[in-house]
């Protein structure tokens, strides 16, 4: 396969597309400059099977599962860091990183969850704030002696619960000092894996226990300019499939209630159901939301994204909407079965080219078609626009952006696995 295409062609090809764009009344470059403001935030856990560094070998728990043994996956901060770094010189603009907890580096000492502090994360900021990297933030309520029933925040268990807020409370603070370091706020997300196997008997007393265990956890004001919160809900996960505490219904009401974010992860609902018509309801009651773009095969698997129409869907409901700046578009899959660095950028990569393909949207004639009620006309265009020639957009956005254009940083991704994956055997 040879994977190297000369400039002139790129150039050639993006000057052909802009003009069959410009046609239907559309600005590639206005799209491009659009698309170049977007940070993606790569979820860390990609890198290593949603490990963590806190060597306790606890396996991972919480009702979620990465599967497959791909070598080379990162054993250690540094190792994780290189990882991304290769991630994101495939990835064209400037990215962010969502940061679990569980990454914390306490230099050997045993911190446990509820100790964390921001210095717990220095070498993550340092690294973050020298290349440029914003920087989300997550407790991790699995994983954990203190989760082995199941329940985190709204266990019965007035000792667990206390733990959990606690982590919860250190959590915030620690994204709320990435923001302060960075000048850009951390978004902290909350998702917790609280449920049950079988029907329970009572649905209301976890669900009471939750709210009370989220209010004190958000009870201290943090400066919205370093972090902002959102809570994330789900239908079901693994051995919690009857009945899970933080719902749609229970976060959606507690988030507008509170006036924080909401996240939706794609891969939360029922199979048939997508997330991206959920975005421009959830939009009218809270603030901003957080997006988990997964992909879900036949149930929460966390799939790497492809550019699907699931995710065609997501990202024109943001652009359409003009959401692009309420809306925090984080990544969340894993798997063990690829190469994880390929993972990231075939994820990364993906999601961006759905933004642009929203982007390269003529919107001013769709609305007019609409309004007019002219739907054969929206339905032939909508049509028509799948075949226009946005893959030579993507490939001069890419060529601007330094990154490889094409299926090239494959070569990229081959080679960083025979010079330093291979060797971590
Ligand atoms: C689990 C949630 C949650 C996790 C990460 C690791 O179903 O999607 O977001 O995937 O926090
Ligand atoms: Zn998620």
């Amino acid at each position: 396969m040879n994977t190297s295409l000369s400039e002139n062609h790129i150039q050639a090809a993006y000057a052909l597309a802009r003009e069959r764009y410009a046609q239907l009344g559309v600005d590639t470059e206005a799209a491009l400059a659009a698309l170049s403001t977007v940070s993606l935030s790569l979820h860390c856990w990609q890198g290593d099977d949603v490990g963590g560094f806190e060597a306790s070998g606890e396996a991972l728990s919480g009702g979620i599962a990465a599967t497959g043994n791909y070598p080379g996956k990162a054993r250690t901060p540094d190792e994780l860091r290189a990882d991304l770094d290769q991630a994101y010189s495939l990835i064209p603009g400037r990215h962010r990183l969502n940061l679990h907890a569980m990454y914390a580096e306490t230099g050997g000492k045993r911190i446990d969850r509820n100790a964390l502090g921001p210095e717990h994360f220095a070498a993550w900021r340092d690294w973050a704030k020298a290349n440029g990297h914003g920087v989300d933030f997550n407790p991790s309520c699995f994983s954990h002696p203190m989760a082995a029933d199941g329940f985190t925040l709204a266990s019965p268990d007035p000792g667990i619960r206390r733990f959990w807020i606690e982590h919860c409370i250190a959590s915030r603070r620690i994204g709320a000092s990435f923001g302060q370091a960075l000048g850009t706020p951390a978004v902290t997300n909350i998702w917790i894996p609280d449920g049950y196997k079988d029907t329970p008997f009572d649905r209301s007393g976890p669900r009471q226990r939750l709210r009370e265990s989220l209010d004190e956890v958000l009870a201290e004001k943090l400066d919205p300019a370093h972090n902002l919160d959102a809570v994330e809900p789900k239908l079901f996960g693994l051995g919690s499939e009857s009945y899970v505490v933080g719902s749609h219904e229970f976060y959606l009401g507690y988030a507008q209630s509170r006036g924080i974010l909401m996240c939706l992860d794609a891969g939360h609902f029922h199979p048939t159901e997508t997330i991206a018509d959920k975005i421009s309801s959830v939009l009218l009651y809270v603030p901003e939301i957080l997006l988990h773009v997964s992909r879900g095969v036949r149930w929460d698997s966390d799939h790497v994204v492809t550019l699907t129409d699931d995710l065609q869907s997501i990202t024109q409901e943001i652009v359409r909407g003009g959401n692009l700046q309420r809306v925090h578009i984080g990544l969340d899959y894993f798997d063990a079965s690829i190469n994880r660095v390929g993972a990231w950028a075939i994820g990364a990569r993906n999601t961006l080219r759905a933004l642009l393909l929203a982007l390269l949207e003529p919107r001013a004639e769709l609305q007019a078609l609409e309004e007019a009620g002219d739907y054969t006309g929206r339905l032939a265009l909508l049509e028509e626009l799948k075949g226009l020639p946005f893959g030579a957009v993507w490939d001069a956005h890419c060529l601007r952006q330094e990154v490889p254009v094409g299926i090239a940083y494959l070569d990229d991704v081959r080679a960083y696995e025979h010079g330093v994956l291979a060797k971590r055997a």
